[in-house]
């Protein structure tokens, strides 16, 4: 690529130069005083702390929309395929340190802030999250925009701007209350509004023929109801990377051209009232992770912002390109994280047919190469179906183009490969009809595009094997593995700065661009001054979180015992309530058996429930209330603590993950995809207590046997015992201990009410444990104890911990993105100069 630097910002004749932002200390105060005076109106000698940080972002904004403006001229002039990411959910958390450490201008922003009497620590935390999104598979896509713009891709993140992220959680008498996030209620310094790009699309209403100039009939959607999209652009900031990418994130408004005839005859209430309806779509965030609830304003929320993006899409390629729109796919990959966006399959087929009037099989073709999936679970209550009612009232048009994809599909391939085999059809469908008719969004995803992923090797192997085997059998090529990954700028770099110091001290900088680096730090697993000096970091972050720990649950911890940590989402699946299972063993233990020598340990949980998810928020009143009795039990004293840190999220996890000994990946095995906490934990050094699930069984390739703690049924052999026939009812009569645990839940030793826990007691027996706790208890008690036997042993426990953060190299969502690159995208890297 040759583009001239010179092109790159067109001077136009009478434009002055622009002024040249320095880096230097003294360039950032000015900026930052100019923000305060100018931009925000304020004197310095009087400004708030959110003033200064306001400005201070607004100072780092400056410096990075030029390296923006730079990247987008340049891949829109060298005309590179671009990857569009879409995904209804970005979990950011803060941007502004990790917009200082990714930049480079850390050292010299606190610099400034100091000279000017603040600190830039106090300021950093004052950032309130920006919490788009549920839990994993909003977090991957905060770490994928990170990585797209450190290795130089050329990228835009499409999504919604949400007026409130996902709710604040409290708990009151151990119980969850939710509280909405207004996040956006003073503005963000980091969004740009693009009225220029505002899309108008079209909802509801019914489809007519309309006939071209060569008397071809064409589909026309008519008596719609349209909604405007204002787009809100984000920039992203690589490490050490001139690309900055943007984050496009939708608002919806109302169409207030759409709406004037209503203002002429009189009824301006009423056309008032349809305005605030319409701007409910990007009202807020759906709070469940990994289930769904087939809501219309889900459904038109999913259309809404796959319309704005498409169009968007389109726009640039027909302003950019002359080119027929066979080349479309060489200019636009789109990448649909999970099945909520897939609505863009047929909303691409509709643009094509009815408005660019191509014919059937060349919009087919455009749109198999344009589009790939990324398949986020197996879990059969979060795999998307819409009711064909539901999605014939909402979007007409796109079920006429599913139904024909649909006939298409069956009546070539499928009926090529099984003659006359009405049962293949009936699983391959894209309508599902064993009771009422429903769209099947995943089947519709693997169908539309050219590449169906798996995000763990375990996970993939049984995509093709359990999810999709016709689908496989029928396109085998379609399939691939790309394991999961996170950022190691957030979540080593900026959530602890003192390993990272270590290691770039210890191997060089390089691991920050190549994190395969990491494998440098091997040899220092067996050198005890490093160990000190490890073991040092690892207690400082323990004090901090203690003392958050104090100030959010008022209860003290030492930094001396094993901080046991379990943080995610709350789900059967992830089984929490195993994890309980086994500290009131532990607490019965102690009781029971006061001399033991056990090492004492602080259970730290943290997790918001779905609201609607009745029996996870009896799993959180249950850990609250076994929390209540155990901190205060004299008997217990200092051996076992358990707390759970209300209202977890990025910043939160980035305060506990520094801190923890032990990784809790216990979900059973075959349920959890792959999993990105463990991935988190294990580089910053917690050992994993874990079973063969998700990319647990990658991550103990990658560190050895030695170092980490496997435990559990296998997938084949949860397999087998459900088969035979799994009966909890069994493990309780034939485990005392186990039993005793049980009971005593079900008693009303926690509360004072023995009726509170029935449901979580039901769970484990009276409705068949489906998440096999019971089968697992005992080898997961087992498995703790191993735990406590190596922490006695601090030198081997440190030498186990070094090697963990040398040996998850793999697990940088850098790699994650070359991957996807190379394998789907075909993608190549261009740098910005
Ligand atoms: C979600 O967070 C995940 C999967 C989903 O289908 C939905 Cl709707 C939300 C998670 C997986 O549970 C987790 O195992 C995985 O690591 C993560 O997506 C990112 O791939």
């Amino acid at each position: 690529l040759s583009i001239p630097l010179s092109s790159l910002s067109p001077a136009t004749p009478m434009t002055p130069a622009p002024c040249d932002l320095g880096n230097s200390t003294e360039a950032i105060k000015s900026s930052i005083v100019n923000h305060v005076r100018f931009t925000l109106g304020a004197y310095v000698d009087s400004a708030s702390p959110n003033d200064w940080w306001v400005a201070t972002c607004l100072a780092v904004r400056d410096r990075v929309m030029d390296s923006a403006t730079k990247s987008r001229t340049l891949h829109r002039k060298s005309g590179v395929r671009r990857i569009h990411y879409l995904s209804l959910e970005y979990l950011m958390g803060r941007l502004l340190e990790n917009n200082l450490r990714n930049s480079g201008l850390y050292d010299s922003v606190k610099q400034a802030l100091s000279e000017m009497g603040k600190d830039l620590d106090a300021l950093l935390q004052s950032e309130p999250d920006m919490g788009l999104g549920n839990g994993g598979l909003g977090r991957l896509a905060a770490c994928f925009m990170d990585s797209l713009s450190t290795m130089n891709l050329p990228a835009i993140g499409y999504g919604i701007h949400y007026e409130f992220g996902l709710f604040r959680q409290e708990f009151v008498n151990g119980r969850q209350v939710e509280h909405p996030d207004a996040w956006m209620r003073d503005g963000s310094p980091w969004k740009i509004a693009r009225p220029s790009y505002r899309q108008r699309v079209q909802l509801y209403g019914r489809v007519t023929q309309r006939f071209d100039e060569n008397g071809n009939p064409h589909a026309q959607w008519v008596d719609t109801k349209c909604l405007l999209g204002l787009p809100w652009d984000i920039p992203i900031v690589g490490y050490d990377s001139h690309t900055v990418n943007v984050l496009r994130l939708w608002q919806a408004q109302a169409d207030e051209d759409f709406n004037f005839k209503i203002f002429n005859e009189g009824s301006y209430i009423e056309a008032l009232r349809e305005k605030a309806i319409a701007e409910t779509v990007s009202k807020v965030l759906y709070p469940n992770d990994a289930t769904e609830s087939g809501k219309e304003l889900r459904l038109v929320q999913q259309y809404f912002f796959v319309a704005c993006s498409l169009a968007d899409i389109v726009r640039r390629f027909k302003n950019g390109y002359s080119l027929p729109w066979s080349e479309f796919p060489s200019k636009a990959a789109i990448q649909l994280n999970d099945t909520h966006p897939a609505v863009a399959i047929p909303e691409l087929m509709r643009i094509l047919l009815d408005e660019e009037n191509l014919d059937w099989g060349s919009a087919w073709k455009i749109c198999q190469e344009t589009f790939s999936y990324t398949n986020h679970t197996l879990l059969p209550e979060a795999l998307e179906m819409w009711s064909v009612g539901l999605f014939e009232r909402v979007l007409p048009r796109h079920l006429q183009i599913i139904y024909r994809i649909n006939a298409q599909f069956l009546d070539g391939p499928v009926e090529a490969r099984w003659p006359g085999d009405a049962a293949k059809k009936r699983v391959l469908s894209l309508i599902d009809e064993r009771g009422g008719k429903y769209v099947r969004m995943a089947h519709m995803s693997v169908l539309g595009g050219h590449a169906t992923n798996g995000v763990a090797a375990l996970h993939t192997r049984l995509l093709c094997e359990r999810l999709f085997p016709e689908f496989h059998e029928l396109f085998p090529e379609r399939f691939v593995n790309i394991t999961n990954g996170v950022t190691f700028r957030r979540w080593l770099d900026v959530c602890n700065p003192q390993l990272s110091s270590l290691i770039t001290e210890t191997i060089g900088e390089g691991w920050k661009k190549d994190a395969s680096k990491l494998r440098g730090l091997d040899a220092s697993a067996d050198d005890a001054g490093f160990r000190d000096r490890y073991r040092a970091i690892k207690r400082h972050h323990k004090v901090v979180l203690a003392k958050i720990i104090q100030d959010s649950c008022g209860v003290c911890v030492s930094p001396d015992a094993l901080f046991d940590v379990q943080i995610k989402r709350l789900h059967e699946y992830k089984r929490q309530h195993l994890n309980l299972l086994n500290i009131v063993t532990l607490y019965r233990q102690i009781l029971n058996n006061p001399k033991a020598d056990f090492h004492p340990r602080v259970f730290i949980f943290g997790a918001k429930a779905a609201p609607g998810y009745f029996l996870a928020k009896n799993i959180i009143h249950a850990i609250n209330s076994l929390a209540n009795k155990v901190n205060n039990d004299p008997r217990v004293g200092d051996k076992l603590k358990v707390v759970f840190l209300p209202n977890y999220g990025v910043s939160l996890a980035e305060k506990i993950i520094p801190a923890a000994d032990l990784s809790e990946q216990i979900s059973t095995a075959g349920k959890e995809a792959s999993g990105t906490g463990n991935m988190k934990l294990a580089l910053n050094g917690a050992l994993t207590i874990g079973t063969l699930d998700g990319a647990n069984v990658e991550i103990a390739e990658e560190v050895g046997d030695d170092n980490i703690f496997i435990f559990g049924l296998t997938v084949e052999q949860v397999t087998d015992l459900k088969a035979r026939g799994y009966n909890p009812w069994e493990y309780y009569w034939n485990n005392e201990a186990l039993r005793d645990t049980i009971d005593w839940i079900g008693s009303d030793y926690f509360t004072g009410h023995a009726h509170d826990f029935k449901p979580l007691r039901d769970s484990f027996l009276e409705h068949g444990d489906p998440y096999l706790c019971l089968a697992d208890y005992q080898m997961y008690v087992d498995a703790q104890a191993k735990v406590d036997a190596a922490y006695k042993q601090p030198e081997l426990w440190t030498k186990m911990a070094v090697l963990n953060t040398a040996r998850v190299g793999f697990f940088s969502s850098d790699r994650t993105i070359q991957d996807y690159a190379d394998k789907v995208w075909k993608l190549p890297q261009v740098a910005v100069p």
